[in-house]
């Protein structure tokens, strides 16, 4: 954390951002309502981002609807299996709810992020076999006029990942992954509200936490997801998927005592 932390601040100063560059942008892959402008080549290029959305997923829950694994997979780690809230996307988005998506032609280079490799399998894990995104660096590539190139993107969201230890926070406050306590929705937003002076928001799935996210000002200062209004009612509803009273879901290993179970391991490349 302390090296990461460091490299940061070096790179920071190195990379003081050159979106202006920003190129085309893959309209099937932004796939929603966006704002386009006209670039300075006089193609369609997507409009700056308003605010930063980190995204965040609950193992728990998600790992409950594995059905295929792989090496990838982190929901099939067995007692490895992450039990931290994960991290899902540095998200770029659009006060109106929609979000730019693909901003460059720049591709995904590993390379580039090899030095956070470990924690970013950690901390960053895929939670199924999917494929990722087909788009070249989708999120990263519209983030670029704040964070800079990509191994500044994921060094950033990693620092700002560690800095809002949303799992730490909910575990001190008692909030602990269980699979038979419920938890009110209400005090779960509000002991993350105290800590950081902004409103998450959350979906569940059957009742558990799936996802939560926090949102950031450019300068990563937090700010409510909810745009608009922070008034008690727009919080909660603002989390709809979510009922009044919500689980935290403990990790249950793959396949373990249930007989519907159809795990299958399958080698990477087939899926
Ligand atoms: O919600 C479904 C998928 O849409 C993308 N998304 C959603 C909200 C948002 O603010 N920004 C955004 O990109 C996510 O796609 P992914 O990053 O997973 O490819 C989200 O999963």
């Amino acid at each position: 954390m302390a090296v990461l932390s460091a490299k940061l601040a070096s790179a920071a100063l190195a990379f003081i951002l050159v979106a202006a560059s920003l190129g085309l942008i893959e309209a099937r892959e932004a796939g929603i309502g966006i704002g386009i402008e006209i670039g300075s080549r006089g193609k369609p290029r997507q409009r700056e981002f308003d605010y930063f959305n980190l995204a965040l997923q609950w193992p728990g829950t998600y790992c409950q609807r594995t059905r295929h694994c792989c090496s990838s997979n982190a929901c099939c780690r067995g007692s490895n299996s992450p039990s931290v809230f994960t991290i899902h996307g540095l998200w770029p988005d659009y006060n109106d709810g929609t979000w730019p998506a693909c901003c460059t032609r720049k591709h995904f280079d590993e390379k580039e992020i090899s030095t956070l490799l470990d924690p970013l399998e950690k901390y960053w894990p895929s939670l199924s076999c999917g494929n990722p995104s087909s788009c070249h660096e989708k999120h990263g590539t519209c983030s670029a006029p704040v964070t800079g190139d990509e191994y500044n993107y994921f060094l950033t969201t990693l620092n700002v990942y560690f800095k809002y230890n949303v799992t730490k926070v909910l575990n001190e406050a008692g909030y602990v992954p269980s699979n038979t306590e419920k938890y009110p929705l209400r005090g779960i937003v509000s002991v993350i509200q105290n800590a950081f002076h902004a409103t998450p928001k959350l979906a569940c799935r059957n009742g558990a936490v799936e996802e939560l996210h926090i949102c950031f000002y450019k300068d990563f200062k937090p700010r409510d997801c909810v745009v608009g209004s922070s008034s008690s009612s727009d919080v909660l509803s603002s989390s709809n998927s979510c009922p009044n009273y919500i689980s935290l879901p403990a990790y249950a290993s793959l396949g373990a005592g249930n007989a519907e179970s159809k795990l299958s391991w399958v080698p990477d490349d087939v899926l």
